[in-house]
C-alpha cells in the first residue's frame, strides 16, 4: 500500500474510503513533523490537502517519491507549482460552482439591502425606541463588472440575471459569453457600479484591485470579493473606504486569514464573511468526494480525473504514474 500524507482535517468518510487504498499519515497526528519526515518521507507518494493550507515549497522538495497532491478546493495559490513540475496537482472543481455564485449573490443583496444593519435595527431594539430603520438601495438593473468569467464567474453572471443586471467582465482573454468584455479592467471599473473578483489567487492575480481601480470604482460604488485576499490591496480598500472614495464592500476572503483588519470591523458599510464561498454541508461533500475520487483514480489508473492546467503534460505522460 502507498502512503498517504492528509494534511488538514478530513471527513470521517473520507477516511474510511482512503483507509482502504492507502497508508494514511495525518498531520494533526504527528507531534515532530521533521522526525516524521526523515522517517517516512521516501513513502510518501500523495498528499491530501485543502485550499486553506495546501503544501509549501520545503515540504513538496523534501518528498522525494511524491506523485500527487489532491486538494480539497478549486483554488491552489497554496500549493507551490513551482515546486510540483513532475508532481501532479488536482482540485475539485466545478461541485462548488453552485454554492459559491449563491454566497456571492447573498453578498450582493446584503451590500444593497443592509440586511445586517437591518437586524441590527431589531436586535438591538432600536425599531422600538427610534423606528424605523433607514432606507436601503435596490439590487435591480445594476452594472455589474465580474473579473475572471471562469466557471464560478460564469453561474454567478446566470444567478444574478433575476436581479436584471448589465454584465460586464475582465479576463486576459475574451470568452463566448453574452457580456460586454473588458480587456482594460480599470475601464471596467469606471463603468462597474459593482466589481465582483471571482480570479484564481497567486502572483498574476496579486492586488490587481489597486487604488486606481478603486477610486475608478467610486463613492458609490461596491466591491466584492470571493476570490483570494491576494487580489485586491487591503490597506488601499480600508483606506478607501474609510474617506469614502468606496461606498461599500463585501469580502469573503482576506490577505492575512483569519486576521481581518481592525478597521474594518467597525465599518457599517462592509459585509464580512470567514471564507465560506462553498461552505455547504451539502457542497464540500462533494468536494471531499472528488478529493477522494481523485487520489483513487491516481492509484488504479496512473491519471487523475481533474489534474490542474499546469500537470496536463504529467498526466498524458505515461498510465505507470502511480507506479
Ligand atoms: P476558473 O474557471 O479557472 O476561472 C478563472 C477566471 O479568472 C478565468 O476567467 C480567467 O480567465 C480569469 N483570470 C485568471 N487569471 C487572470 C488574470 N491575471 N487577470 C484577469 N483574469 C484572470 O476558476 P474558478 O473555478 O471560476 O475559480 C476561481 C477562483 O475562485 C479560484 O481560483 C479560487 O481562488 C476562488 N474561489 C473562492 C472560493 C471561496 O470560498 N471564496 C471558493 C471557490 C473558489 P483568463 O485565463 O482568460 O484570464
Ligand atoms: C474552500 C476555496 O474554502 O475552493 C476554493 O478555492 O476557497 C473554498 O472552496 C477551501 O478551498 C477549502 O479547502
Amino acid at each position: 500500500m502507498d502512503d498517504l500524507l492528509v494534511i488538514g482535517k478530513i471527513s470521517e468518510e473520507a477516511e474510511i474510503r482512503l483507509k482502504a487504498q492507502f497508508i494514511l499519515h495525518k498531520s494533526t497526528e504527528i507531534a515532530d513533523f521533521d522526525a516524521f519526515i526523515k522517517e517516512f518521507g521516501h513513502r510518501i507518494k500523495a498528499i491530501s490537502t485543502n485550499g486553506f493550507v495546501g503544501a509549501k515549497k520545503e515540504l513538496i522538495l523534501k518528498l522525494k517519491n511524491l506523485k500527487i497532491i489532491s486538494s480539497n478546493g478549486v483554488g491552489y495559490d497554496a500549493i507551490d507549482t513551482e515546486a510540483c513540475v513532475s508532481r501532479e496537482i488536482i482540485v475539485t472543481p466545478d461541485v462548488l460552482n453552485a454554492e459559491v455564485a449563491n454566497t456571492t449573490v447573498m453578498m450582493f443583496l446584503n451590500s444593497f439591502r443592509e440586511f445586517t444593519l437591518n437586524e441590527e435595527h431589531v436586535r438591538s431594539r432600536r425599531w422600538a425606541t427610534e423606528g424605523m430603520a433607514p432606507f436601503s438601495r435596490s439590487p435591480d438593473n445594476r452594472v455589474v463588472g465580474i473579473i475572471g468569467m471562469g466557471r464560478i464567474g460564469m453561474e454567478i453572471a446566470k444567478r444574478l440575471s433575476i436581479f436584471n443586471p448589465s454584465i460586464l467582465y475582465h479576463s486576459r482573454t475574451p470568452k463566448e459569453v453574452p457580456y460586454k468584455y473588458y480587456a482594460d479592467l480599470k475601464d471596467m471599473a469606471k463603468d462597474s457600479e459593482v466589481l465582483i473578483c471571482i480570479t484564481p489567487g497567486g502572483k498574476a492575480t496579486s492586488k490587481i484591485v489597486n487604488i486606481d481601480i478603486i477610486n475608478a470604482l467610486g463613492p458609490e460604488g461596491t466591491l466584492i470579493n470571493v476570490a483570494r485576499g491576494s487580489v485586491v490591496d487591503e490597506d488601499a480598500l480600508v483606506l478607501a473606504l474609510e474617506e469614502g472614495r468606496l461606498g461599500y464592500a463585501a469580502l469573503d476572503v482576506f490577505e492575512k486569514e483569519p486576521k481581518v483588519p481592525e478597521k474594518l470591523l467597525k465599518m457599517p458599510n462592509v459585509v464580512l464573511l470567514p471564507h465560506v464561498g462553498s461552505a455547504t454541508f451539502e457542497t464540500r461533500k462533494a468536494m471531499s468526494n472528488l478529493t477522494v475520487d481523485n487520489l483513487l483514480n491516481f492509484k488504479e489508473n496512473g491519471t487523475p480525473l481533474t489534474p490542474v492546467p499546469e500537470c496536463l503534460h504529467l498526466v498524458q505522460s505515461t498510465p505507470e504514474n502511480s507506479k
